[in-house]
C-alpha cells in the first residue's frame, strides 16, 4: 500500500492497473437496478419445492423433474423465497437435509418482453447455497457453484421459442460440500451397519455456523436492451478540493455506441461529465464518502448516470445505468489504516445472516433492524463473517458510512486436502466474482480472503501466497488479509497481507474462568505480531457465551456477568495498544446465531451482544458506552448525537 506521501504516483498506476483487471473478467454483474431503458420483476414469494429423499439424492435428474411442472412428478410443499428451507417445516429430516431440493415457479411475462427482439431478458439468483442449476421451460439454462454470489442467464431465446407457454422455472440446489468448495466440508459415510442403517451419511464441516440451505436472496427477471450497459468500474481519490472518479465503461451488444457519462451531487446538480467510454472526471469541490461517526455528513453518496446510444446497423438502442459512487481514499502504514488520509479506528461488530425461520434468507426488515442497532451501539464497521452478504446490504453501508471487511467464504479450510489445485482454482474464481460484484461499493475497505485456515500447513503459503496476490491484481487500491488464529511463529499466510487481523479467545478457550490472564497475554499477542510482521492489526475476533438471562456474581462461563468481563479486560489491553499499532477491535458476534448440534452449542452460539432476536445483553451497553467514547476521541460526531437521549 502506499505511504500518503507517495499518494499521487502510486495512485494512477493503480488505476490503470485496476482497469486491466476489470477487463480481464469479461463480463460484468452489476445490481439490477430499474431505470428508463431496464425493467425488473421480482420473483419472491411462494414456490413449490420438493427435497430428493432418494437414496443417491438423483432421482430429480434420472426423472427430470425439470421436464414437466414439479408437482406432476411427485408431492410439493410451499417454500418462501428468499429463505432457508431447514427451519421451515416440523420436519427434522428436511432441517438436516443433505442433497438436492428442487424449486420451481411458473412466472408471467409481460407480452412486450417476448415480442421485443430488441430487449435482454435476464434471470437472475441473488444466491443459492451450494451449487445450483438452473432450467427455463425444460431447457437447462445455466449452472452456478458457490452459495454467497450472484448469478444470471439471458432466457430471451429459450422463452421467445414458444411464446404461448407459461415461463416456468426449475432451479436444483444441492448444499453438499466437499474438500473443493468453499467453505469445504466432507461427506462420511457409516458403514458399521451395527450402529447405522444402510446408506447412512454425515456431512463433517469445520466451521460453526448451521450450513443453512435454499435460495437465500431474491430471484429476479429483468430487462436491458440488446445493447446494453454491461460493466461500470469507478477508482476515486482526490486532491485538495478535487475529486477524482476515474471510470470505465464496459459495452455489449454492438460496435457503434455513443455514450455519456455524468456524475450528479445528492441536489441534483451535474458536477462533471464525459462523452468517452473510460476517463477522469474532476469533481470541484468535492463531498467526500466518510465513515459513520467521522464526520457530520457520513456516507455522501454522487450519482454517475450512464447514457447509452448504440446501433446494430438495424436497429439502435437506449440504455441508462446509474451506479452511486463514494469519493474516498484507503492506504494503510505500517501503524494505521487511512481513510481520507485520516486515521480510521475500527470500532465494530462481526456479523452473521442469520436469524430465526428464515435461517440465511434475505429480509429487509431484519437488516434495517441491524443497521439502527449498529448506529445505536456506535459501531463504525463490519466484518462479512464468514462469507459475502447480499449486495443491499453494501448499498445500505454505502449510504450509512459503515466501513467493511468483504470476506470471502473461505472459512474453514482445515484439511490439507483443501489445498490442492482444484481448492486454489476454485477460490481465485469466487475472488473474481466477489471483486466483479462488489469493486464500486465505497464501504468496502478491505478484502478479506478467509478465516482461520490452518496456515500453519505447508502448502498455505503458496496458496494464500497466490489467492492474496490474485486479489491485489484484481483491486490494487483495496488492501488484503485473512484472518488468522494461528501462532504467529507459525502462520504461513502473514507475510502476504496488508493489515494483520487476529482472532482470540482468552479466557474462553484458552483458561476458561480465568479473566485476570487476558491482560498479560493480550499483550504477549500484540507484541508478538507486530514484532514480527510490522503492519497494523485488527483484533478481528474476540468475546465469550452468555445465555441471555443467566446471572452469576461473581461472574462464571455463560453469565452475562462473565461475557462483559471478558470485554472490559479485552478493552483495557486494547487501550494500551491502539495508541501505536493496534487499528480496530471488532467484537464476536453481533448477536447469538445458529450452529450445528454439539457439546459446545446450547442452540447455537451464544457470544451475540444481541440475542437472535435482536435484544441486547448487559454486553451491548458495555460496548455501546465505549464506542461512543471512541467515537468522541477519533471522529467529528455529527450534530444529532449531542442529544444522546435520543440514543440511549
Ligand atoms: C472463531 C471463528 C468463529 C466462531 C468463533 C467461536 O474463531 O472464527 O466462526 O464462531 O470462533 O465462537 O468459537
Amino acid at each position: 500500500m502506499s505511504r500518503p506521501g507517495s499518494r499521487g504516483m502510486l495512485r494512477v498506476l493503480c488505476v490503470f492497473a485496476v482497469f486491466d483487471a476489470a477487463w480481464l473478467l469479461k463480463a460484468g454483474m452489476l445490481f439490477p437496478h430499474e431505470s428508463s431503458s431496464r425493467e425488473v420483476k421480482d420473483l419472491s414469494g411462494r414456490w413449490d419445492f420438493r427435497a430428493d429423499y432418494s437414496s443417491n439424492r438423483k432421482q430429480g435428474f434420472e426423472r427430470q423433474w425439470y421436464k414437466s411442472r414439479l408437482a406432476l412428478t411427485g408431492p410439493v410443499i410451499d417454500m418462501p423465497v428468499p429463505a432457508s428451507y431447514n427451519d421451515l417445516t416440523q420436519d427434522p429430516a428436511l432441517r438436516d437435509f443433505i442433497g438436492w431440493v428442487w424449486y420451481e415457479r411458473e412466472v408471467v411475462v409481460p407480452a412486450r418482453w417476448v415480442s421485443d427482439e430488441g430487449t435482454r431478458l435476464v434471470l437472475r439468483v441473488g444466491s443459492a447455497h451450494y451449487y445450483s442449476v438452473v432450467w427455463v421451460n425444460g431447457v437447462k439454462a445455466t449452472e452456478h457453484e458457490g452459495g454467497h454470489l450472484p448469478f444470471e442467464v439471458e432466457i430471451g431465446s429459450i422463452i421467445r421459442k414458444d411464446p404461448s407457454l407459461p415461463c416456468r422455472i426449475t432451479i436444483a440446489v444441492n448444499n453438499t460440500l466437499t474438500l473443493s468448495t468453499l467453505p469445504p466440508g466432507t461427506i462420511q459415510y457409516m458403514t458399521d451397519r451395527t450402529k447405522y442403517p444402510d446408506g447412512y451419511f454425515v456431512q463433517n464441516i469445520n466451521f460453526d455456523f448451521f450450513n443453512y440451505a435454499g435460495i437465500h436472496r431474491p430471484v429476479l427477471l429483468y430487462t436491458t436492451p440488446k445493447a446494453y450497459i454491461d460493466d461500470i468500474t469507478v477508482v476515486t481519490d482526490f486532491m485538495d478540493n478535487t475529486g477524482r472518479v476515474k471510470y470505465n465503461v464496459l459495452v455489449q451488444g454492438a460496435a457503434e455506441v455513443a455514450l455519456k457519462v455524468t456524475l450528479i451531487d445528492r441536489d441534483g446538480h451535474c458536477v462533471a461529465s464525459s462523452n468517452e467510454s473510460s476517463g477522469l472526471l474532476k469533481v470541484p469541490d468535492v463531498k467526500l464518502w466518510w465513515p459513520y461517526l467521522m464526520h457530520v455528513n457520513p456516507g455522501y453518496l454522487y450519482s454517475l448516470e450512464v447514457r447509452l446510444l448504440a446501433s446494430d446497423g438495424r436497429s439502435t438502442y437506449e440504455d441508462v445505468y446509474t451506479l452511486p459512487v463514494g469519493i474516498r481514499t484507503v492506504n494503510v502504514t505500517k501503524t494505521q489504516f487511512l481513510i481520507n488520509n485520516k486515521p480510521f479506528y475500527f470500532h465494530g461488530v462481526n456479523k452473521h445472516e442469520d436469524a430465526d425461520i428464515r435461517g440465511k434468507g434475505f429480509d429487509w426488515p431484519l437488516i434495517v433492524k441491524d443497521f439502527n442497532l449498529m448506529k445505536w451501539l456506535g459501531a463504525n464497521s463490519f466484518r462479512t463473517s464468514h462469507y459475502p452478504y447480499a449486495e443491499e446490504i453494501l448499498q445500505m453501508c454505502d449510504r450509512h458510512g459503515i466501513v467493511v471487511i468483504d470476506e470471502s467464504p473461505g472459512v474453514g479450510i482445515k484439511d490439507i486436502r483443501s489445498y490442492g489445485n482444484a481448492s486454489l482454482k476454485h477460490h481465485l474464481d469466487v475472488m473474481d466474482e466477489l471483486v466483479r460484484r462488489d469493486k464500486n461499493h465505497a464501504s468496502v475497505v478491505m478484502w478479506s480472503v478467509a478465516n482461520e485456515p490452518a496456515s500453519e500447513m505447508g502448502p498455505a503459503e503458496h496458496y494464500f501466497k497466490t489467492v492474496i496476490k490474485h486479489t491485489k491484481a484484481l483491486d490494487p487500491t483495496r488492501p488484503v488479509t485473512y484472518v488468522t488464529a494461528s501462532n504467529y511463529e507459525r502462520d504461513r499466510g502473514a507475510p502476504f497481507v496488508d493489515v494483520i487481523c487476529v482472532n482470540s479467545y482468552m479466557s474462553w478457550y484458552h483458561d476458561p474462568g480465568h479473566l485476570e490472564v487476558i491482560d498479560i497475554q493480550l499483550n504477549t499477542q500484540f507484541e508478538n505480531w507486530y514484532g514480527k510482521y510490522h503492519k497494523p492489526i485488527i483484533q478481528s475476533e474476540y468475546g465469550a457465551d452468555a445465555v441471555a438471562g443467566l446471572h452469576i456474581d461473581p461472574p462464571a462461563m455463560f453469565t452475562e456477568e462473565y461475557q462483559k468481563e471478558v470485554l472490559l479486560n479485552y478493552h483495557r489491553a486494547f487501550d494500551q495498544k491502539r495508541k501505536h499499532y493496534v487499528i480496530g477491535e471488532l467484537i464476536w458476534n453481533f448477536a447469538d446465531f445458529m450452529t450445528a448440534q454439539g457439546v459446545l452449542r446450547v442452540v447455537g452460539n451464544k457470544k451475540g451482544i444481541f440475542t437472535r432476536q435482536r435484544q441486547p445483553k448487559a454486553a451491548a451497553f458495555i460496548l455501546k458506552d465505549r464506542y461512543w467514547k471512541l467515537a468522541n476521541e477519533t471522529g467529528t460526531l455529527p450534530p444529532w448525537t449531542k442529544y444522546p437521549c435520543l440514543f440511549s
